[in-house]
């Protein structure tokens, strides 16, 4: 596996940073994680928009231009010579003193790797995730905004810890009022009366780059789809819920809380969207130059 580091292109045993790197100390930094379908990275404007967003918020200067990531991610994937995948790219603080001090750190470091990933076997597509609302809520934006994708996501393991410990495969986090915002690592939706809605992202959700991609597909299919504050009681007397997410894509949750969501199996709209999902990932994207 080649890995870019910081204008390298690395073999993976010499991959490798400095413990003295605030994103490994301080967990200081941000990641994007992207996808790429038949040798198309999908949606890559829209994630490193994000990433220079979060960037930004957080005082980062990423030391490239956004065209000179574009290049340098799809030049990591032909690198690799994959067709299908997951690119995780970070923008770490880089090299600094043992101290928080980000004016330490003269250069950050930016990192991408271009893999495969599965997160879940393929049956759980057809079956279905179970849910459970966690204790850990995701976390005000009166601390650092949800909608930054930093190299904290501590809160979220906690609640992907808790999900497993309940013997579930997916936690759904509240907010700090109560409502819901999204799950570990993906957005959620509900389906009810055929119409669907999602959180808004200000109850706590990130922007996903899939959710504004399922959104896209629901005007073009006539599905009706708002955004709207929700409590759990709308996932218990919900016909369907689905959750989306670059890495899990569109996958259905079938049980909150142990409550069978609808049949407590995937529903026709969830299981439409999937298919539709499919086809539009592998119809559009960045060409990678192999
Ligand atoms: N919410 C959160 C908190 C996320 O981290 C999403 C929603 C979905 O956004 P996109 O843009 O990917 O549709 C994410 C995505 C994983 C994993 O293993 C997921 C994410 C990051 C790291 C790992 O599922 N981010």
């Amino acid at each position: 596996m080649k890995i870019y580091i910081d204008g390298q292109m690395l073999d993976e045993k010499d991959a490798k940073i400095s413990v003295f790197d605030h994103g490994l100390l301080y967990g200081d930094g941000v990641f994007e994680g992207i996808r790429f379908y038949s040798g198309r990275i999908f949606r890559l404007e829209q994630h490193l928009v994000r990433l220079y967003e979060s960037a930004r918020a957080i005082a980062l200067t990423i030391p490239m231009t956004i065209e000179e990531m574009a290049e340098a991610t799809l030049k990591t994937v032909a690198a690799n010579g994959l067709r299908d995948g997951y690119i995780r790219l970070l923008v770490t603080r880089g090299v600094g003193t043992l101290g928080l001090d980000p004016d330490r750190c003269p250069k950050a470091s930016v990192i991408i790797i271009a893999a495969t990933i599965a997160l879940y076997p393929r049956e759980r597509y057809e079956q279905g995730l179970t849910l459970i609302t966690c204790a850990t809520r995701r976390p005000t934006p009166a601390s650092l905004s949800p909608r930054v994708k930093s190299l904290n996501y501590l809160n979220n393991i906690m609640a992907k810890i808790e999900a497993k410990q309940a013997g579930c495969e997916e936690a759904v986090m509240l907010n700090e009022q109560g409502y819901v915002a999204e799950c570990t690592g993906d957005n959620i939706f509900v389906v009810k009366g055929g119409k669907v809605t999602t959180p808004p992202t200000y109850s706590g959700a990130l922007d996903g780059i899939t959710r504004h991609a399922v959104m896209e597909l629901m005007a073009k299919l006539g599905i009706e789809c708002r955004e709207e504050v929700m409590t759990r009681h709308e996932i218990y007397t919900a016909d369907e819920v689905f959750l989306t997410g670059t890495a899990a894509e569109v996958i259905a949750g079938v049980s909150l809380d142990r409550r069978d969501i609808g049949t407590g199996k995937p529903g026709p709209i969830t299981l439409r969207l999937v298919e539709e999902f499919t086809k539009m990932a592998n119809s559009e994207g960045a060409p990678v130059p192999y």
